[in-house]
């Protein structure tokens, strides 16, 4: 039984690192360079700032809660998105900024 077991174990972490994506949304202008996007369970976000100044992104979203803190042009800061949902993203030092990020299952596809 464990001889079985552990390839399939072994196989199927295998298969969810090769179809996880990595996704930039850089901030420039005091703006998100995508107003949405649309990415899998998994998938990575980097959220690179582009503007001579500090950015901080956040969410308060119950699916994805995080606070990257104040961070310097050409810096960026990634999360991990593990759970499906609509994820609101925002900058704590200017408030126009809004992003949508559409978390989908990765059975979906
Ligand atoms: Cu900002």
């Amino acid at each position: 039984m464990r001889l079985i077991t552990l390839p399939i174990l072994m196989l199927s972490m295998f298969s969810v690192s090769t179809f996880a994506e990595e996704h930039v949304v850089s901030q420039k202008n005091k703006s998100f360079s995508e107003n949405k996007i649309s990415i899998n369970v998994g998938d990575t976000v980097h959220f690179l700032n582009k503007d001579p100044f500090f950015h901080n992104i956040f969410s308060l979203s119950d699916e994805q809660y995080f606070d990257l803190g104040s961070y310097p042009k050409d810096e960026s800061r990634s999360v991990v998105f593990d759970t499906p949902g609509e994820i609101e993203v925002e900058c704590a030092i200017h408030s126009k900024m809004f992003l949508l990020i559409e978390v989908k299952k990765s059975e979906d596809n």
